[in-house]
């Protein structure tokens, strides 16, 4: 007979210790792009270059959490949530993006924070999620190394005034996005289509988590980590074309990120991938002990799996053409149902990545979901409730499988919902809805869905049997 304790739902089950909470990012929905000083970012000027963001979208107003904050967190509070992951906006601190501080913004994430307090919700702040002050682009963006010294300068100005109050602290959110699809593809601000940027800009983030660690434990932070996403990449034949875009995808996606980090060394097949691309020139000696240095926790972002197949452009930068192997997989594949964003659900896929990611690097420190999540076709009832079903399955399918590589020895310490709020999705604008709570675009009326109800019940569950 099982010993489980008899519930109405069957949620998966996770250590007593074990955190939970909700993601969002500064751009996806702060809005007040203008007020109390706050600079341009590279996604204010991308989004506002014509045919770069669908129905012309911008994060102008997004969900103006800048003013609806409170609102915001207490849907945290009734949420049930330990923690939650949200960005701070640099251009909203150090609007040039090196030299003059602007208080007001500091007062912003000062008021967010104490509100977080009070609803007993802790603050997990990353520093950054790709809203880069347009002034350091202007001056080369992430292909230079200033940008990685700027990032640290002003991490430390945050934690100075927040530090105090904040115990979990991200550096970067998806490194893999800022560099190859802002540098490489040209998807993402700030839009440029290089290949030795991106590789620039893989190496610069790096450094600026690297020094970003230092300036934080200076400034006493307790615990530090960088939110990735890798993926669970497989090849689509046995073909030499096939896995050979897959060695090449497996360094742009993974190996780029967790061999400095974790591993001291720069990837294993960097020659094979990157081929003519022989100048790292930008890369110092005493780099990689500065990338390398111990760190709390390693976030995971994860969403779906990746197949890959060699696609024809060959002619192309090698950065270039490899995120291509990458954007080919989303043309061909069939199979299991896909979210409105075009990605297979496959839950089993995040287990596998699990495993796999703590039996490849021996000194993985502790692992926390940093997002996972579904975009979801949402049709609001006539009271504006959306019965989102599907999400409901995704989060369920996603968490047993977390909660199976728990199971079998990943040290996996939390898990973040991507989103409490639908939101601004970059290129797809408002289009894609992750929020496990409606946004009425029009009237900006917040209105939980049947997986924010789903959610809180797991959460009631798993916190009865803390006690
Ligand atoms: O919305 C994004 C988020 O900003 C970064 N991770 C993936 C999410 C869904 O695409």
């Amino acid at each position: 007979m099982s010993t489980r304790s008899a519930s109405a739902e069957d949620f998966p089950q996770f250590p007593p210790g074990f955190f939970f909470g909700a993601a969002t990012a500064s751009y996806q929905i702060e809005g007040a792009w203008d007020e109390d000083g706050r600079g341009v970012s590279i996604w204010d000027t991308y989004c506002r270059t014509p045919g770069k963001v669908a129905d012309g979208a911008t994060g102008d107003v997004a969900c103006d959490h800048y003013h609806r904050y409170p609102e915001d967190v207490a849907l945290l509070r009734d949420l049930g949530a330990d923690s939650y992951r949200f960005s701070v906006a640099w251009p909203r601190i150090v609007p040039e993006g090196t030299g003059a501080v602007n208080t007001k913004g500091l007062d912003f994430y000062d008021r967010l924070v104490d509100e977080l307090l009070a609803a007993g919700v802790e603050p997990a702040p990353t520093l950054y999620h790709w809203d880069l002050p347009q002034p350091l682009e202007d001056r080369g963006g992430w292909r230079v190394r200033e940008t990685a010294e700027a990032f640290a300068d002003y991490a430390a100005v945050v934690a100075e005034r927040i530090g105090d109050r904040v115990g979990r602290w991200m550096t970067l959110n998806e490194p893999f996005c800022a560099a190859f699809v802002g540098y490489a593809v040209g998807r993402h601000a700030p839009g440029a289509r290089e290949g030795e940027g991106a590789l620039a800009a893989v190496h610069h983030l790096l450094v600026g988590h690297g020094l970003t660690v230092q300036a934080l434990r200076a400034a006493g932070a307790r615990e530090v980590g960088v939110a990735l996403n890798p993926d669970r990449l497989v090849a689509a034949t046995d073909s030499p074309e096939d896995l050979a875009a897959l060695v090449r995808a497996e360094t742009m996606h993974n190996d780029c990120w967790f061999d400095p980090l974790f591993a001291g060394r720069y990837p294993l097949h960097e020659q094979e991938t990157w081929g003519e691309i022989t100048d790292f020139g930008f890369r110092r000696e005493g780099d990689l002990e500065i990338i390398g240095q111990p760190i709390d926790f390693c976030g995971v972002n994860f969403y779906r799996p990746i197949t890959i197949r060699a696609t024809p452009y060959r002619d192309e930068d090698p950065a270039v053409r490899t995120a291509a192997d990458i954007r080919a997989e989303e043309t061909w594949q069939e199979g299991p149902r896909r979210t409105t964003m075009g990605w297979p659900v496959v839950p089993s896929s995040f287990r596998d990545l699990l495993v796999d990611l703590a039996a490849r690097y021996p000194a993985l420190p502790p692992l926390v979901i940093t997002e996972n999540g579904s975009a979801e076709a949402d049709v609001p009832d006539e009271d504006g409730v959306v019965h989102d079903a599907d999400r409901v399955e995704y989060l369920r399918g996603h968490l047993q499988a977390l909660s199976q590589a728990v199971a079998e020895g990943v040290d996996v310490r939390g898990y973040y919902v991507w989103s409490l709020l639908d939101n601004f999705e970059w290129a797809f604008g408002y289009d894609r809805r992750f929020g496990i709570v409606r946004v009425d675009y029009d009237t900006l009326a917040r209105t939980p869905k049947d997986s924010y109800r789903w959610y809180q019940r797991f959460l009631a569950e798993h916190r009865s049997r803390r006690s």
